[in-house]
């Protein structure tokens, strides 16, 4: 591939609004007309759909179906935070590798995977991770956070996701599952998982693992009738690069406020997503098993549960079924 390739790339991201001509690339990048018309040719044999107009030039429709280090890198330019990202093609759990590289990157880092052999969600449980067509990542957040914040971390993730997944489909129908899933109408589109790494008193890093489904069309036979994908609820093919861009943007905005403002501030908010008012739903924490109405969030992130004796339960985690 040409020398070339990702220095035109960045030139048609950046100017992603509008047609940019060859003359100007090849002015820009002191090349000739013919290797930036060969690059492009090249670019679009990957998967770039590039509109090239004779007259105006050429522009980035989308990006291809794979994960490319050098893009990933590209779309994340204008975020600051995540200092390095380790693209795999396949790992048992982008989880467990992130685990691994915890002690050997100083900075906060990103960890993604074509496909994952071992995904896992809460309590060892099976996570689907089927190869292009979903976002299986685990992102390493490195701060220093007071024990009993961390709590409502979760909390103001899944706001950010959920906002994410709406800009793609009918809004109102992305909601979200305490404590760990969103779904879309009925179905789950998302699941992820905090893990955190500190000392009894404070936090020095969170992994927080996520899985989405994005272009998914079936799923095994254990999920089939309680999954489902964005392009399923969409009725088209998402971008996953403009996916990603989107929801790290998103969820660095909602981890800036998790650091600074008390859970209190966005309950509301919160509360607005949320799919577990005004229904009886079964909530199971280990051996125990409440049917109850959800009817509070506390400020410090635990859900209040009524039962059917008129029984309060807080709980800060469980099993939800819908
Ligand atoms: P969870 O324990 O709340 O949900 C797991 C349950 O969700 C499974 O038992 C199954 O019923 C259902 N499920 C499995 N796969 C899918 C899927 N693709 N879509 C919808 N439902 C599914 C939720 O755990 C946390 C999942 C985190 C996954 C990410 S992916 C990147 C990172 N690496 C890794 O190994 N895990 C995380």
């Amino acid at each position: 591939m040409s020398k070339y390739k990702y220095d035109i790339i960045h030139l048609l991201v950046k100017n992603q609004s509008q047609f940019i001509s060859g003359q100007k690339i090849a002015s820009l990048l002191n090349i000739s007309r013919t290797s930036v018309w060969k690059s492009i040719e090249q670019l679009k044999e990957e998967g770039f759909m590039i509109t090239s107009v004779s007259n105006k030039g050429h522009q980035l429709k989308s990006w291809p179906k794979n994960w490319d280090k050098h893009l990933i890198k590209l779309v994340l330019s204008s975020q600051h935070y995540f200092k390095h990202f380790e693209v795999r093609d396949e790992v048992d759990s982008t989880q467990k590798l992130a685990q691994s590289l915890l002690h050997q990157l100083d900075e906060p880092f990103i960890v993604i995977s074509e496909h994952q052999s071992k995904g896992r969600g809460r309590f060892n449980r099976n996570w689907e991770s089927k190869v292009n067509e979903g976002i299986w990542m685990s992102l390493v957040f490195k701060d220093q956070i007071p024990f009993e914040k961390i709590q409502t971390f979760n909390l103001f993730i899944s706001l950010a996701i959920a906002k994410t997944i709406q800009k793609f489909v009918d809004a109102d129908a992305v909601k979200i599952k305490w404590p760990n899933d969103i779904y879309i109408q009925d179905k789950k589109v998302c699941g992820f998982l905090t893990e955190i790494n500190g000392n009894i008193d404070e936090v020095s890093g969170i992994i927080c693992g996520i899985g989405i489904n994005v272009n998914q069309t079936t799923f095994n036979d254990e999920i089939k009738d309680k999954a489902t994908s964005i392009h399923l609820a969409a009725d088209n093919i998402i971008d996953r690069y403009q996916l990603l861009e989107m929801l790290i943007n998103n969820i660095l905005k909602y981890y800036q406020l998790f650091l600074s403002v008390p859970f209190s501030d966005i309950k509301s908010e919160y509360q607005l997503y949320s799919n577990v008012w005004q229904r009886t739903l079964k909530y199971t924490q280990g051996n125990k098993i409440i049917h109850g109405k959800a009817i509070n969030i506390e400020d410090d992130g635990q859900l209040v549960v009524i039962d059917e004796k008129g029984q309060l339960h807080k709980m800060i985690s469980a099993d939800i079924e819908m």
